[in-house]
């Protein structure tokens, strides 16, 4: 029950609170950056105030504090030089969309996929939550480009964190410190951030290995996308804190974007190489957990075929006047999901991660190494789990662990356990990797720092049934139907209830629209309207390597084996193949698909039988999911907002150019046979 306040006795003012000190702001040259410093130097009244450098030293010395801390656990040196373990706290696992929120002025402009709140009431409770955070703690201030410094797609931002494990996660995901202070002068522009974990420390008060706001009501992720400001509190980990990531990459960018004619895109980009020398460069859009890091890096299975990696993730794509699409990968490093990373599936990844990397929430070996499930290697005797607590090699299968000694593979099965956590992940330079594309990554092509002219760009998810192998888009506008109808089954990267079930994940950005779903799709359409040459827009496709058996066996090998599709994309921009025109899209024809190489391992070998399964149309599967892209659909035209579920009328409208396209494919549907 609530207790009524005792008024204060009359005449006399309420006693105020002591005034907190606060340190001295220090000095910057841009005076924007001084004010957005200031004004949180003040809010949050931190003990100490510290500029991130970009320098070697600084970051190792903060990386030594945390293991003096207890917060970082230094590993074998000699296996992983400059590499540390972090674990996180249980409640911080991984990205909050409960708690991510888009607070646009109007509630129709964030849309029918975002939380929203009135801006004003959400700063003005997230001052209260600021207010004070920072005691015990440094405030960090980290100057950081998302891409080239330099570069003129690139852009910058300034985030403020008391989490020194932001900080030097920051350092491998940006590029951070003096150089971008220098090239923002005095005036330049930049994305003003503030993150705190929400935990201030009292005097004399010991801290913890993983500070955070425990209950995840205390935890916002916030976007302002008119002001282009992000707030962030009470997590730590991955998107939630690293703001340069989800936040500003997608979420924020994805508006600038909208209003200067670009795109920003939740997709990895690739520079594939022919036998005979032609490039091309690829971009795709999976959401998260579904492979873009492995097919970002992947070993052609193909011969003579060299794939090489500008980005794993994001990608930031401008308009050229030739018409054609230039992609920038605004991002520095890689933060990977660890389980199932593997000679076999990604050793690439697996190579990246050798040196100067931070672990999160994997198994720490009695010899100062890591391990994690699917790692293709077996598990040591014994090692120390993502919870800190011992865990031993399963009894009956080396590349399991338990909790206890002893126990069995149907017993660590049964029991849910997991050494490494689902979500656990890698923070590895992307200098480290050794397919990186050095000058697609740099921004250039042909030495010019245009980034790099994209030829297709691929849709994908995990779907066991119904999704042929890869489909081609008849025209740009069959293309952008196709990205809003992306869908996957949920994943761990995300805490949901849901993990397993598909979600419809238009473009698979619907945890990253800074803004309302429709005008994001009418703003798709308009890339080709407004295009210089909208033939030289790159072609579109659908891929989809996880179709799965009635017994629930995957029906095509992926990894290596998509080399196989991508040169069938390669051999249609080149006009050297024909297609099956159906009613869904072009398909291969099964001899159109490039099977050389494809003996050995039984696990990596395409089975020519299900092969011509999944190039063919499942005419009931796909009424069926026609259907549901249009209950989708029918759900964002109903709703103006993530919680309103009636009918109303100031709801944007799904453009009729995908309404009309996806009638047409129902139509054309009936009649196939
Ligand atoms: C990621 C994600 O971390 O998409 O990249 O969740
Ligand atoms: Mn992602």
């Amino acid at each position: 029950m609530a207790t009524a306040k005792k008024p204060c006795a009359k005449g006399r003012a309420a006693p105020a609170a002591p005034a907190a000190k606060v340190v001295k702001t220090p000095k910057f040259e841009n005076a924007k950056v001084f004010a957005w410093v200031d004004k949180w130097n003040k809010i949050c009244t931190p003990d100490r105030i510290v500029i991130v450098t970009g320098e070697k030293k600084q970051h190792d010395d903060i990386c030594e504090m945390m293991v003096k801390k207890g917060q970082f656990v230094k590993l074998n040196q000699k296996k992983r030089p400059g590499c540390y373990l972090a674990r996180s706290h249980e409640s911080d696992v991984a990205r909050v969309e409960g708690r991510t929120f888009i607070c646009s002025k109007k509630e129709i402009d964030a849309g029918p996929t975002n939380h929203w709140m009135d801006p004003d009431e959400m700063r003005a409770k997230m001052t209260k939550a600021y207010t004070g955070c920072m005691k015990g703690r440094t405030m960090y201030v980290i100057p950081y480009a998302m891409g080239p410094i330099g570069n003129p797609i690139t852009q910058y931002g300034i985030e403020i964190t008391d989490s020194p494990y932001v900080v030097v996660n920051m350092n491998i995901m940006t590029r951070t410190g003096d150089a971008v202070l220098k090239h923002l002068g005095k005036d330049g522009d930049f994305i003003p951030c503030i993150h705190s974990v929400g935990a201030p420390l009292k005097k004399g008060e010991k801290d913890v290995a993983w500070p955070c706001a425990k209950n995840i009501d205390d935890k916002y992720i916030t976007q302002f996308p008119e002001d282009h400001e992000i707030w962030s509190f009470g997590s730590g980990y991955g998107g939630n804190a690293l703001l340069g990531k989800k936040c500003f990459a997608l979420r924020i960018a994805s508006k600038l974007a909208k209003e200067q004619g670009w795109m920003a895109e939740h997709m990895l980009i690739l520079t594939l190489t022919s036998p005979e020398g032609k490039q091309y460069h690829v971009t795709a859009a999976f959401p998260s957990a579904c492979g873009k890091t492995n097919l970002a890096m992947m070993l052609p299975k193909l011969p003579g075929w060299k794939l090489q990696t500008i980005g794993d993730d994001i990608a930031w794509l401008k308009p050229g006047a030739d018409g054609r699409l230039y992609a920038i990968n605004p991002e520095n490093g890689f933060f990977g999901v660890a389980p199932g990373t593997s000679m076999d599936s990604n050793p690439n990844a697996l190579a990246s991660c050798k040196k100067n990397t931070i672990f999160t929430n994997v198994v720490l070996t009695p010899d100062g190494d890591i391990w994690w499930e699917d790692m293709g290697v077996d598990a040591p005797e014994e090692g120390v789990d993502w919870k800190g607590n011992p865990c031993y090699r399963c009894a009956d299968d080396p590349k399991r662990m338990g909790p206890k000694p002893g126990m069995t593979k149907a017993e660590i099965k049964e029991s849910g356990y997991v050494a490494a956590h689902k979500n656990s992940r890698f923070t590895a330079p992307a200098i480290n990797c050794p397919v990186l594309d050095k000058d697609g990554f740099n921004g250039k092509f042909n030495k010019k720092p245009t980034g790099v002219p994209i030829d297709a760009m691929l849709f994908g998810g995990r779907r066991p049934s119904t999704i042929p192998l890869v489909n081609e888009a008849k025209s740009w506008t069959h293309g952008v139907f196709m990205g809003s109808a992306a869908g996957s089954e949920v994943t761990a990267a995300i805490i949901s209830n849901d993990v397993g079930k598909v979600r419809r994940d238009p473009m698979a950005m619907l945890p990253f629209f800074g803004y309302n779903v429709c005008d994001y799709f009418q703003h798709w359409l308009e890339m080709e309207r407004t295009s210089a040459n909208p033939a030289n827009l790159p072609r579109v496709y659908f891929v989809n390597w996880f179709r799965k058996t009635d017994k629930g066996e995957f029906m095509w090998p992926g990894f290596g084996d998509n080399s196989r599709v991508l040169k069938w994309i390669c051999d249609r921009i080149e006009g050297k193949v024909g297609a099956n025109e159906t009613a869904i899209g072009n398909l291969p024809k099964f001899e159109d698909i490039d099977l050389s190489n494809n003996e050995g391992d039984p696990r990596f070998t395409v089975n020519p039988a299900l092969l011509k399964k999944i190039i063919t149309v499942d005419k009931a599967g796909w009424i069926k999911e026609i259907e549901t892209v249009g209950e989708s659909y029918d759900e964002y035209d109903r709703k103006a907002s993530k919680d309103s579920k009636e009918v109303n009328p100031n709801a944007r409208r799904v453009p009729a150019a995908l309404r009309a396209k996806l009638a047409e494919i129902k139509a054309a549907l009936a009649k196939a046979k």
